[in-house]
């Protein structure tokens, strides 16, 4: 049977990196799910993975709130798909523990995410860490065959699949191994306004770094103008030599649909400065519907919380065979 899962994490305002990269993805599982592709889709907000980085309580439970509005705003339907809140379903760090046992200090030390978060923290804790394992038990609850993530996120997967081997081998058929769902192939990974050479981030300090999707058409062109470029000022594509430039390329292809080249083609008699307004205008007439919806359900806080407990409900009975699977096997007692 085939189950999606996948998850954000409310650390900040969702950007056009998330969106383009995972949330996009999700709408269209959602829609080959009613075509009958999938059996179940499974979208979680993943506080529990907030909290590996320290966070200010108000800002988490605003950035909560935040992220099951935008997820709706963008076309998460709950009648369709399941949108739960991590904490709400304990069997995620149950399941993490059982699966941390198999895990090695090793593995997770070299996966890319942690060695970057980790250098930029003076103490690292210890969820930071494990955050893999946690991440592949979200998976794992679900038996989820098919992952829609970004390109950031492929490293964890695989170590996610690692594990369900592991369990497999050692306990017997237990879990599928989830399949990783990339849009656009590798290369969709959106970079920061600010320092191309980094991603777009949620929780990096310069708001101006990202586009939120919840941002005004001023702050959306206000941002693309001071955007980083080179001293070009012709609009080629070339993300190796000219990564600010292609990223706004990539943005406006994302936007518009239109290939880079048939951008680079049309745009010929542009410089940069000129460019950065046409992939404003681009951005603000994507995010249009989406801020609209978004600001109206931000006024909606026991709607919100309705869709989550819902969503919780059928979350818990989805995950409890596979635990009860997991205790037998294991031969630890489930609780009840
Ligand atoms: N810049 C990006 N381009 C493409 N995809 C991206 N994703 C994140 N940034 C980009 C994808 O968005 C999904 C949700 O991400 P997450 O909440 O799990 O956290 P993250 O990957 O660590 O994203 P952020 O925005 O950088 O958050 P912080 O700053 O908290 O770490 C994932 O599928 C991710 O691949």
């Amino acid at each position: 049977q085939p189950r999606v899962f996948s998850g954000i994490q409310p650390t900040g305002e969702i950007h056009l990196g998330n969106y383009f990269g995972a949330i996009r993805q999700w709408v269209r599982f959602q829609d080959e799910k009613k075509a009958g592709k999938y059996e179940q889709c499974i979208y979680s907000v993943v506080d529990l993975h907030a909290i590996t980085i320290p966070q200010d309580r108000d800002v988490l439970e605003k950035n909560i709130f935040q992220a099951v509005a935008t997820l709706l705003a963008c076309g998460i339907d709950p009648n369709e798909s399941i949108l739960f809140l991590q904490s709400h379903v304990p069997l995620h760090p149950q399941l993490s523990w059982v699966l941390g046992c198999l895990s090695t200090m090793p593995q997770l030390g070299r996966l890319p995410n942690f060695r970057d978060k980790s250098k930029k923290l003076k103490e690292v804790p210890l969820g930071l860490y494990t955050y893999p394992v946690l991440q592949a038990a979200d998976i794992l609850l679900y038996n989820a065959t098919h992952v829609p993530v970004g390109e950031d996120n492929v490293q964890q997967i695989q170590f996610a699949q690692l594990l369900a081997q592991r369990f497999n081998r050692i306990h017997g058929r237990t879990f599928n191994i989830p399949k990783i769902m990339l849009e656009g192939g590798m290369w969709c990974r959106l970079r920061s306004l600010r320092k191309p050479e980094n991603k777009m981030s949620k929780s990096e300090p310069d708001a101006k770094s990202r586009i939120g999707l919840t941002d005004s058409p001023d702050e959306i062109v206000e941002k693309i103008k001071k955007s980083v470029t080179d001293f070009t000022s012709a609009v080629t594509y070339d993300p190796e030599t000219r990564p600010g430039v292609s990223n706004l390329i990539m943005i406006h292809s994302l936007c518009s649909g239109q290939s880079a080249e048939e951008i680079c083609n049309s745009v010929q008699d542009l410089d940069t400065g000129k460019y950065k307004f046409v992939v404003a205008e681009a951005v603000v007439e994507h995010l249009r519907p989406i801020r609209t919806k978004m600001i109206e359900l931000m006024k909606e806080p026991a709607y919100l919380l309705d869709i989550l407990k819902i969503g919780t409900e059928k979350a818990i009975t989805l995950s409890e065979p596979v635990w009860n699977d997991v205790c037998f096997k294991v031969g630890i007692s489930p609780s009840h």
